[in-house]
């Protein structure tokens, strides 16, 4: 026992909020993180976490952490290898596939989990070295849609003002559960019990969220397209949009407000399920309201109409001028943008002009950088000569997450070459030829480039816990040597920095900016040079907070006032060597940008900063609605929403699932007039069949379930690797059932929360 009663600083790496925290370590070696409680200190969350903060040690303790490089054997068990060696083999392997097929044959799929966007960066550097540019990551089955109808109506992101807003609606999304925003259940509470502020929700599942909503519009699942277009349709006529807002900010409203002019609004309510009546007062408080602010997440992303869906309800706040106001919808300032690092190269020139590139065997749009994930297994099991050959994974566990598990084992079967790094052993870690340990999030320094909130942006450094477990490294060390086992950087590259910083940080950056202009190394090898250089002079364990300095440069010089109003204001250079040591020195994290309302106008890229309010390929999807929703499934009579959030969820960061003594772990919710009709029993094992598998699930009768509406967990039913070396699966793998060709038809992103399935009694 080795107990430090000393409160240190970190986060919480179970959703993209990532909480304060504040932790004592010990237990067994001194390895266990024994006490956890909120950082007062932290700017964003202010002493706020939820529950499931406090199962953080079993992350970082977990049975089938990794300790040693693992190399698959002919008969598809795995045997542990020196670092030397695999960091050895799989270079060359590398190299040989770039040789014969070209660095388009090489995927990369994943960068960072909830918690950990350090690692990327480092991993940029390798994937050049290896000419790769085709990518995807979990943006691209959920976000991909979204970023795209943001770039067409304002060229920026946005995020709610929660905390201030008069209004709050919601759709598809449960806050209350799944956070996404800082603080998230006080905000509910403070908005549930103020009566001049109203929260909106919609959602066909009385969710914790929606049974504190004033307006809860449960709609049948997947029939949000109707039940925006009737609110849209409400608007505009009965006079209810903004219009000398609308004339002010936006532009194009004229070519789309016949068609919302023409809308049967009551038709389209009885197709959503909502009385006519109770849309109307909805319209109406929104058009009424001071401030609202809006947020969608997969209850819409992950359906039908998803990409359609995300403009029709950007339309709805733009109509009624909830911009760029306080407790509105406002454009944050990001430190990095995720959209931006997620990029690559999106474009490509033929004869001049710039095409869009998209994905090499099913011609799939690519966003931001992104290939959809839903389209991975087509672009392997084929013979197409464009097909992938090789695939590297990082932080991401592809096989249990995407669509179609069954079809992701075989695509990576189907490779030449597939390498993990990853700190478990997990689903698809046990598909790759390779897999190599990544310290644990709380063994190296750490961050993520979630900080989207509005007015202030925050960003904390996590200094790390513990020295890395026997075996493992950061990436940041596993890319550094793979690149340097190729022969693409060495001594002779780092030895003129490391003189440089014999004389201070400034000769350094003056050094490292001659190298950016002079040497084409710098621009493709930026991470690790900063690692093996300026790394070394950073306090021990913090190496990899290197290519922080050359963000936090970037970040000043191209956001002056934001940084200025923040404290980081001034000469660039000078101003973003001071945000790096504040960065350093921050260890509850600090705000890097404090923005003002206005600024979200000047964020609009469109002529004239005004927004953009028609996308003629959405528009003619409207007018598709026309026709009705289509008829349900006689076969698969269910919709089955693959992958709620639960207070026992946290996508698959921890895999024991040991902590869950007992209780509903997993369990399939059913209202109680299907469990009637079935006449099966509250506990009872159903068979869940969809078009793509069968699985035995037990069932939870629920109010919160209207009828014909059915939800399993996300992230549940892991191979869970126990100490005795047993396999331990709790809970159900939602993408065994899922099928990868259901897909929106614009951004490719999956209808996981409109699966048609079929429930049946075992005897
Ligand atoms: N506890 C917990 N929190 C998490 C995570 C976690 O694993 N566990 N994961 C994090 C991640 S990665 C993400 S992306 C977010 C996701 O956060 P959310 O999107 O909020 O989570 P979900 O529960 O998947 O879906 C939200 C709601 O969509 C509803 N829904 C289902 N069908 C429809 C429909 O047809 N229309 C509408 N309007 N709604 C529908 C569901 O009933 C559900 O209440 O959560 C983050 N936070
Ligand atoms: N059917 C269905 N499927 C879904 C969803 C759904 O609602 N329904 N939700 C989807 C959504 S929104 C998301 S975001 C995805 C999430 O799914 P994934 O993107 O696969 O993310 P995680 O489950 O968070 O897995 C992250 C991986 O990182 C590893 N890891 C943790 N720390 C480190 C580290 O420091 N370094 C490295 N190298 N690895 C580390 C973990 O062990 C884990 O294997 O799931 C998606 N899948
Ligand atoms: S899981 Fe809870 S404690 Fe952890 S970051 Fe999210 S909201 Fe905070
Ligand atoms: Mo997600």
């Amino acid at each position: 026992m080795s107990d430090n009663s000393e409160w240190q600083k970190t986060a919480c790496i179970l959703c993209s909020i990532n909480c304060g925290l504040e932790v004592q370590t010990g237990g067994d070696g001194g390895r266990h993180i024994t006490k956890i409680r909120g950082d007062d200190a932290h700017p964003a969350s202010r002493g706020y976490v939820c529950e499931k903060s406090q199962r953080l040690d079993r992350y970082q303790n977990g049975a089938d952490r990794l300790t040693s490089p693992m190399r698959r054997r002919a008969d598809g068990s795995y045997e542990a290898i020196a670092w030397d060696i695999a960091i050895s083999e799989i270079a060359q392997k590398f190299q040989s596939i770039k040789a014969r097929y070209g660095g388009d044959s090489i995927l990369y799929y994943g960068g960072g989990g909830q918690g950990n966007h350090l690692g990327g960066g480092y991993a940029n550097d390798f994937l050049k070295a290896v000419g790769n540019r085709y990518r995807s990551n979990a943006l691209a089955q959920e976000k991909t849609g979204e970023f795209w109808v943001q770039g067409k109506m304002l060229g920026t992101g946005v995020h709610g003002d929660f905390e201030h807003c008069d209004v709050a609606l919601f759709i598809g999304k449960n806050p209350w559960q799944s956070h996404g925003f800082s603080r998230a259940r006080v905000i509910l509470r403070e908005i549930e019990s103020d009566p001049n502020r109203k929260l909106i929700v919609i959602d066909p599942r009385r969710s914790e969220t929606a049974a504190k909503a004033d307006y809860h519009l449960m709609i049948k699942p997947g029939t949000d397209a109707w039940c925006l277009t009737a609110i849209l349709g409400i608007l505009v006529q009965e006079g209810l949009v903004a219009a000398d807002w609308v004339a002010r900010h936006t532009q194009r409203f004229d070519e789309i407000e016949a068609q919302f002019k023409a809308i049967p609004v009551s038709r389209y309510a009885a197709i959503c399920g909502v009385e006519e009546a109770l849309l109307r007062s909805v319209a109406s408080c929104i058009a009424q309201a001071k401030s609202m602010s809006v947020m969608e997440d997969l209850g819409l992303q992950m359906n039908r109409h998803s990409t359609l869906n995300s403009y029709l309800q950007r339309l709805i706040w733009l109509l009624t001028g909830h911009y760029g106001r306080r407790g509105a919808n406002n454009a944050p300032t990001p430190f990095l943008s995720l959209a931006q690092a997620s990029r690559g190269e999106v474009t490509s020139r033929k004869a001049g002009k710039r095409v869009e590139r998209r994905s090499p065997v099913a011609n799939a749009k690519i966003i931001i950088g992104l290939i959809p994930c839903n389209v991975i297994p087509e672009e392997i099991l084929t013979d197409h000569p464009q097909r992938y050959r090789a695939m590297l994974v990082q932080s991401g566990n592809p096989v249990h997450s995407l669509a179609d598990s069954q079809r992701m084992r075989a695509a990576l079967r189907a490779l030449e070459l597939s390498v993990v790094v990853d700190v478990a052993m997990t689903e698809t870690a046990r598909e790759a030829d390779y897999v190599l340990p990544a310290s644990s999030q709380f063994e190296k320094v750490e961050a993520t480039f979630f900080n989207l909130e509005f007015p202030r942006n925050v960003f904390q450094l996590r200094q790390p816990l513990f020295e890395p477990l026997a075996g493992s490294l950061p990436e940041a060390e596993i890319y550094a040597r793979l690149i340097e086992a190729m022969g693409l950087l060495g001594e002779r590259d780092y030895r003129p920095l490391r003189r440089a910083l014999r004389f201070g940080r400034l000769a350094f950056a003056a050094r490292f900016l001659l190298g950016m202009a002079r040497n084409p190394k710098y621009q493709k090898f930026t991470s690790v040079l900063l690692y093996r250089t300026l790394g070394e002079t950073l306090p021990k364990g913090m190496q990899s907070a290197a290519a922080i300095w050359g963000l936090s440069h970037l970040y000043v010089r191209g956001n002056r006032k934001a940084a200025a109003r923040a404290g980081f204001g001034g000469f660039s250079l000078l101003a973003g060597e001071r945000l790096f040591d504040a960065i350093l020195n921050s260890p509850s994290g600090l705000v890097y940008a404090d923005n003002e309302y206005a600024d979200s106008f000047t964020a609009v890229s469109h002529s004239e900063h005004r927004i953009n309010l028609n996308i003629p390929e959405l528009m003619q999807e409207v007018a598709k609605l026309e026709s009705g929703a289509p008829a349900d499934d006689r076969d698969y009579p269910y919709v089955l929403s693959a992958g709620e959030r639960r207070s026992d969820t946290s996508n698959t960061a921890v895999r024991d699932a040991g902590w869950h003594k007992k209780g509903r772990f997993g369990s399939l919710r059913i209202s109680r007039s299907d469990a009637q009709a079935l006449r099966c029993e509250d506990g009872e094992t159903l068979r869940l069949s969809t078009r793509r598998a069968a699985l035995d699930v037990e069932v939870e009768i629920s109010d919160m379930m209207q009828p014909g509406h059915i939800s399993l967990p996300n992230g549940q039913g892991l191979d869970y690797l126990d100490a005795d070396g047993s396999t331990v699966r709790r809970g159900v793998p939602p993408n065994e059932l899922t099928d990868s060709s259901q897909r929106d038809f614009l951004a490719g992103t999956p209808w996981h929360k409109f699966v048609p399935a079929r429930l049946e009694r075992l005897h």
